[in-house]
């Protein structure tokens, strides 16, 4: 289905994981994209947030790449589709001679759709590396690491709908939805707060989703403002407090013993990681008031249902798999899972983040998350594509850039963006120009296209058709309208053309569905799902036979753990990799902002999202802003061991004392210049959200904000 001019298609959002469905339609010049609501969208209804309604804003951009661009003697010159695609294929053939299929790094995109994810990972495994990423890496590999060990599938165990119905807690940690997932705020969790539920928010900086809660006349919201990487300690007084009362009032069932004796292993581990347990002490160490931390803790037991929300401000530690471990322990220990309305659910980032990893966009797991070095399940793939996939995981995408010019000498990169995105960004950006081969596929010229040798001009969201997988497991199907410039591809044909330039006949596809008919044979949780079944109302997975109307909350009966059990596991407190010293005497932490995604590729050129902060900014806490002679408004430099910005700073309490706030979403002055790059040593997160930095006053006030783009 596509548009006639007139007509509006229905499709989803480009940017986050909430996945609203709004329509689009082609005005009357060729090329105008119009934004339109869908009012019957089954996640939003009709609502829709500043970026979904900007949304169009990108497409019909005046910077959209058009052209295949080429290197030649350090210039880029355009070329046509023939020769761009000689040339990839001409240098990924040499470096496979040269180096081995490890010596190339392939990286999909949580930008992309399904069908594109699932042919990047099978172009890498059919090029014979499991060298393949995406940018879950940096954002929920640690939580999708946990939940896939400690209760069987990386994803919500609870969807939107049944949370508002049920939750009688909210407990948000380490995730701003107000900013960040909006609608879901909007639309589902604020809504049942006026119906009484209550908030506990615990993160270190007041937010959107702080004012958001302060709903006037009622006491129903509760910040606890901790220092950054401090949330397993405070976790543990919340899990301590819990256990003790047990003792003493085991008829309040505060802790649920049928629910660990029949479904759980490993409380005796919990047990005696606390044994000894200061709380005191740790409540210290959190920067929060002990009797704080006891009465949310009380909160979230006595509630009939609670559930976490888990985010970035848990993933992003070099802890980060224990971070969400320990919100496991407190959902196990209660029996707030397999229940509407309680559960661990990790907000997902990106419109297709979930379904990036899926599909298999991943170097440890193929479609379905079926382990590559579990021999059964490799071979029932291996059965369908007709080629052999190597039984090595491979390096992640952090890993990747780090090993460019050492032992990757070729990237390909669908849609990221990791000079910008990547921490330690000095690094990464002269790691990269150690590539013998960049290739980027991509809608707009990005900070990290700059080094390419070769650049694809892709067409957007809403020019092709495919599927994307929402936050909470929704397959949902994108409708396009017509393309904006005759020239760009879509990057299922571009994945499509170079597989069969590459090999023989696995990458001859005619288009979405059949792709989609050929990934539904090798993803079990996708194995019922068709174009037909999903309709406008999508499906939520697991659907494993057709007909199957998927499940809307997980573990009803059991875990899919291989026992069948939950795993308790009791975890102490870990300080990020770099804490203050007479150097760099502040933590310095990040996050996002509402109007700007990720590495402002798209929103950086939106004239609405731009116009609220077109620079980036730090938030300084006034006790700091004293000591450091900071005023309100003065730029100042922040430097950590990695490099230096300059940027205004914003005077507030919304910070913590000792720590400072600032964001990823500005190429002049990136938070990336400065983060740490060390990882969780399981899930190889990064530590985006705690670094060692010192902040100066610039003697000379910058007369104008620094440039970006
Ligand atoms: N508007 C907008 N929406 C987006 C995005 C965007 O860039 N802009 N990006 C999308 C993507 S890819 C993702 S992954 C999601 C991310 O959504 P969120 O998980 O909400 O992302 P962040 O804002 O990075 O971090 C969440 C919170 O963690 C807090 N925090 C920092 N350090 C710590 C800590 O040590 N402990 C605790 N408890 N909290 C801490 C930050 O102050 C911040 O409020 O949003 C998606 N939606
Ligand atoms: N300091 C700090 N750094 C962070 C984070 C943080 O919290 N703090 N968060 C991390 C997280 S959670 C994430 S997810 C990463 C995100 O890291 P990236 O994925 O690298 O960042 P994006 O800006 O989302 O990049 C997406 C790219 O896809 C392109 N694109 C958009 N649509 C299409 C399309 O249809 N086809 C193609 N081919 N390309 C398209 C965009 O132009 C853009 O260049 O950043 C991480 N970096
Ligand atoms: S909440 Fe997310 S999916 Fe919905 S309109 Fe906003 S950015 Fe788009
Ligand atoms: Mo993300």
């Amino acid at each position: 289905m596509s548009s006639d001019g007139e007509e509006p298609v229905k499709t989803i959002c480009p940017y986050c994981g909430v996945g609203c469905g709004i329509k689009v339609r082609e005005g009357e010049e060729p090329g105008d994209m119009q934004f339109m609501p869908w009012g019957d969208a089954p996640v939003n209804e009709g609502s829709i947030c500043i970026k979904g309604g900007a949304a169009t804003e990108v497409v019909d951009h005046e910077d959209r790449l058009t052209t295949p661009l080429v290197r030649e003697n350090g210039e880029f010159r355009e070329a046509n589709w023939a020769e761009a695609y000689e040339y990839i294929v001409s240098e990924m053939e040499r470096i496979r001679e040269t180096h081995g299929p490890d010596g190339m790094g392939f990286f999909g995109s949580s930008k992309t759709m399904n069908e594109e994810n699932y042919l990047i990972q099978k172009l890498a495994r059919r090029y014979g590396t499991n060298q393949v990423d995406n940018c879950t890496r940096m954002c929920h590999a640690s939580t999708v690491w946990a939940l896939r060990t400690s209760l069987g599938a990386g994803a919500m165990t609870n969807s939107m709908q049944d949370l508002m119905e049920a939750a009688d807690v909210f407990w948000i940690q380490g995730a701003n939805p107000g900013e960040q997932h909006p609608i879901a705020n909007s639309q589902y969790f604020r809504q049942a707060v006026l119906d009484g539920a209550t908030v506990i928010q615990v993160d270190p900086h007041a937010n959107k989703t702080t004012k958001s809660f302060q709903i006037s006349e009622t006491d129903r919201h509760m910040h606890l403002q901790n220092e950054p990487g401090t949330d397993i300690p405070l976790l543990n007084v919340v899990l301590s407090t819990i256990l003790e009362h047990h003792e003493e009032h085991p008829e309040d069932g505060w802790i649920d013993e049928a629910f660990i004796a029949e479904r759980t292993e490993g409380f005796e581990h919990l047990k005696e990681t606390l044994a000894d347990f200061d709380k005191e002490a740790a409540a210290e160490t959190c920067g929060v008031p002990l009797e704080d931390i006891e009465a949310a803790a009380r909160t979230y037991a006595d509630a009939g249902n609670a559930a976490i929300f888990t985010g970035m401000g848990m993933s992003q530690h070099t802890c980060g798999v224990d971070n969400v471990q320990n919100e496991i322990n407190l959902a196990l220990v209660t029996g707030n899972l397999g229940r509407p309305g309680t559960g661990v659910n990790p907000l997902r980032g990106q419109n297709n983040v979930q379904g990036a990893c899926d599909v298999g966009a991943m170097p440890n797991v193929l479609p379905g998350y079926q382990l590559v070095d579990d021999d059964e399940a490799r071979r029932s793939v291996e059965d369908v594509w007709g080629f052999e996939v190597p039984d090595e995981p491979g390096l992640t995408n952090v890993e990747i850039s780090h090993a460019a010019g050492d032992t990757v000498h070729g990237l390909y990169i669908m849609g990221e963006n990791p000079v910008m995105s990547e921490p330690d960004g000095n690094r990464v950006e002269e790691r990269i120009q150690e590539l013998k081969f960049l290739c980027v596929q991509d809608i707009f010229m990005t900070e990290t296209a700059k080094y390419a040798d070769v650049i694809l001009p892709a067409t957007t969201w809403a020019e092709r058709g495919g599927t994307v997988t929402n936050t909470d497991r929704r397959v949902q199907r994108m409708r396009p309208v017509h393309k904006v410039h005759e020239s760009t591809r879509h990057d299922y044909e571009i994945l499509c053309e170079v597989g069969s330039r590459l090999f023989d006949d696995e990458f001859d596809f005619s288009g979405p569905e059949e792709i989609f008919e050929e990934l539904r044979q090798v993803c079990p949780d996708y194995h019922g799902i068709t174009y037909d079944a999903l309709g406008e109302e999508g499906i939520h997975w697991p659907c494993k036979e057709p007909g199957d109307e998927g499940d809307s909350f997980l573990y009803e009966e059991g875990f899919t753990t291989d026992s069948g059990l939950g795993r308790i596991e009791g975890v102490r407190h870990q300080p990020p990799k770099e804490v203050p010293d007479d150097e760099y005497p502040l933590i310095l932490t990040t996050g996002r902002l509402e109007e700007h995604y990720n590495t402002g590729t798209m929103s950086r050129r939106s004239p609405t999202l731009k116009r609220q902060h077109p620079e980036n900014f730090v938030d300084v806490h006034p006790d700091d802003a004293e000591r450091y002679g900071i005023e309100d408004g003065d730029y100042v430099t922040i430097s950590s061991r990695r490099g230096e910005i300059t940027v205004k700073a914003q005077v507030t309490e919304a910070i913590k004392e000792g720590s400072i706030w600032t964001t990823p979403h500005f190429a002049a002055a990136s938070a990336n210049r400065l983060t740490n790059d060390v990882l969780d040593e399981r899930a190889k997160i990064p530590e985006y959200k705690a670094a060692a930095a010192e902040i100066e006053v610039e003697v000379e006030p910058a007369d104008e904000a620094p440039a970006d783009d």
